[in-house]
């Protein structure tokens, strides 16, 4: 495991994506779209994002319409893209995409809610 502030190449970033479908690079951060049943979905998800951000003490940039949350995350302080990205990363997916597993107790939401946006690529 590399320090946490060592940044990644641009081919290590890529191979790195790999584990991390629907990520993608562009304009100097790793990125993902996200899209919601609308305004409310939308909201809960910024703040769910917001809550593991703060948690973690590691921030994204997000840009909120309507039915869609796109989320940019690089480290400032290293200037470039650091293990701190792809854990935050790793954690944005595993709450925004989670649902009760087929068969558990809990059911799950009927409504669309949130589901993976197509990469911008
Ligand atoms: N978030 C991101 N994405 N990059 C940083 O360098 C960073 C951060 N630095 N969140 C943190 C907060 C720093 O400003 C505070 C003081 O720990």
């Amino acid at each position: 495991m590399p320090d946490k502030e060592t940044t990644y190449s641009h081919a290590q970033i890529e191979e790195r994506l790999q584990r991390l479908p629907g990520w993608f690079y562009e304009g100097g951060s790793i990125q993902r779209v996200y899209e919601t049943d609308g305004w409310p979905t939308t909201l809960m998800l910024v703040n769910a994002i917001g809550f593991c951000a703060e948690a973690a003490d590691h921030h994204p940039d997000l840009t909120v319409s309507w039915g869609r949350v796109t989320v940019a995350l690089s480290t400032h302080s290293a200037k470039g893209i650091t293990e701190k990205d792809f854990e935050i990363a790793r954690m944005f997916e595993n709450v925004a995409l989670w649902r009760p597993a087929a068969g558990a107790a809990l059911r799950g939401t009927s409504e669309k809610f949130v589901r993976s946006g197509s990469p911008r690529r």
